[in-house]
């Protein structure tokens, strides 16, 4: 078989030559020259599977091409390396039931690597061709304690703090990278603020319960505890040019394998390092709140809506809590897939009762939502096998987001005088999912699974020790427990019942 080309802007228009079916080709007549209006940190899979086809679609539908994309990586220079050389192109693999569909996007103009670019990260946004600084850096990104404020114990944050009161103070070191995702977006205000000051819309883009304003809040609760001299104008900036506003983001994006880059190279005929896997859906709700300018979303579907919080609640406690819940349910019996678990008869059942009966009644009413309809379309969306999205996958940073899936409808429950029960069997699935994975015990699809978690450390050592003290150590030890299910003696029985049912069920 001939070695097929790299995509890149050169062979694309080979391609396009050699038949390439146009109805997946880059938008025309978008100049990608111009300077791009956006920055986004966190530009893993979900955002380039997410917002920047939202983006593009708008763009094109608008015929405006100011919404560029500088894309900034966390931890590896990886996706540089997948999309410099393909001139920031990749494609979209879109997988069901129905078949394969490739939709290539353009939108991303270069991605930076803090560690060695911080300077142009601070550069690109403090840029007066900048609207949109976007987030998806993942719920530990923020570095947030259980209360939800900034975790001033953790050394990244106290090492950030430094950085940020020399930036506010006009003593920048650009030659030295933040150690937090919040931190560089803290600094990029401040080197926003120090240079000129337009107008700036912070779009959080991550599976948070009111992420916009929680991260605004944090902001200010990081600029308070900063000693630099110039914090108070700093404030003032920030309270009066930029804004946070509320969304709620949804597409289901799953890792890219060896087999999805083949389906998208027989698609497209050329290599794509960069190709990411989602399923059909997309849905983005964001709050009319900005500073600037920004892109018209709305002509790509996206909701400019007032009040994002019946979408954000709806989607977290029903969709993100039910997908945890059948991580770690599906994991300890052996499922590789979600669409296994939620093939299983029983976890297809309880999948069920904990929407019915802990989530769904968690919720405010909203006349916007038919809870009845949303829970049909998620079960249909989790069995689509053809994405290959895996329970373990689902199953990391369980600490970081069991507080926002599962202990926020507990909390609510238990305050309205019922029991989860659904719930309290996640959280001791959960547990024992920890439990497992730390003493290695446990295997999917016959590879071993190691706790992927922030806390691992921690967890692995509250796990260890009797089983029946289980639940205990976990909800006493692990600090992601809040008032109102910690110390709610209905809910610790409810989990150690079920730690007890559920081991005796998958030993
Ligand atoms: C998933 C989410 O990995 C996970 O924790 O529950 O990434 C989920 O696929 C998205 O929130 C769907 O919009």
């Amino acid at each position: 078989m001939t070695s097929l080309p790299r995509l890149s802007t050169a062979t694309l228009a080979s391609l396009s030559a050699s038949g390439f079916p146009s109805a997946v080709a880059i938008p025309p007549g978008l100049d990608r020259t111009t300077a791009p209006g956006i920055v986004h940190l966190g530009i893993g899979a979900f955002h380039r599977a997410h917002q920047a086809v939202f983006t593009q679609r708008a763009a094109a539908a608008t015929a405006d091409d100011r919404w560029g994309i500088v894309g900034v990586t966390q931890r590896s220079a990886g996706v540089r390396s997948q999309l410099a050389p393909q001139d920031g192109l990749y494609g979209v693999l879109e997988l069901s039931d129905a078949g394969a569909g490739i939709e290539l996007v353009g939108q991303v103009r270069d991605v930076l690597f803090p560690a060695e670019q911080t300077a142009d990260v601070l550069a690109a946004i403090a840029a007066p061709t900048t609207h949109i600084v976007s987030l998806t850096v993942t719920e530990k990104g923020y570095r947030r304690s259980a209360s939800g404020g900034p975790d001033m114990t953790d050394p990244a944050l106290a090492f950030d703090l430094e950085l940020l009161s020399r930036e506010i103070d006009g003593a920048a070191d650009a030659t030295v990278t933040s150690h937090s995702a919040i931190g560089l977006l803290l600094r990029g205000l401040a080197h926003r603020w120090h240079g000129g000051g337009e107008p700036l819309t912070v779009v959080v883009c991550d599976n948070l319960m009111d992420n916009g304003p929680q991260v605004e809040l944090l902001v200010h609760s990081i600029v308070d505890a900063c000693p630099a001299a110039g914090a108070e104008g700093f404030v003032d900036w920030l309270r009066s040019s930029v804004a946070f506003p509320a969304t709620m983001v949804d597409r289901i994006v799953p890792a890219t394998t060896d087999t999805h880059r083949a389906t998208a190279s027989a698609l497209v005929g050329a290599t794509d390092a960069g190709l990411v896997v989602a399923e059909p859906f997309m849905q983005w709700v964001i709050q009319d709140r900005f500073a600037g300018t920004r892109p018209a979303w709305e002509h790509a579907g996206a909701q400019i809506t007032d009040d994002v919080s019946a979408y954000e609640h709806t989607k977290l406690r029903i969709l993100n809590g039910t997908h945890s819940a059948l991580a770690y349910l599906g994991a300890l019996r052996g499922h590789a897939l979600i669409a296994d678990a939620v093939a299983d008869p029983e976890l297809h059942a309880f999948a069920r009762a904990l929407i019915d009966e802990d989530a769904v009644p968690s919720l405010a009413p909203s006349a916007e939502i038919d809870t009845a309809a949303y829970r049909e379309s998620v079960l249909e969306r989790f069995a689509n096998a053809a994405i290959g999205h895996t329970t373990v996958q689902i199953a990391m940073d369980g600490s970081q987001k069991l507080p926002i899936r599962f202990l926020a409808t507990a909390r609510d429950r238990l305050a309205a005088g019922h029991v989860p029960h659904a719930i309290a069997r996640a959280v001791a699935a959960w547990m024992l999912y920890v439990r497992a994975t730390t003493d290695g015990e446990l295997e999917v699809a016959g590879r071993r699974v190691e706790l992927d978690d922030p806390l691992a450390s921690l967890l692995g050592e509250l796990a260890a020790g009797p089983l029946d003290g289980l639940a205990d150590r976990l909800i006493d030890g692990s600090g992601i427990f809040p008032a109102g299910v910690a110390d709610d003696d209905r809910f610790r029985a409810a989990v150690r019942s079920a730690v007890a049912d559920l081991q005796a069920v998958t030993v």
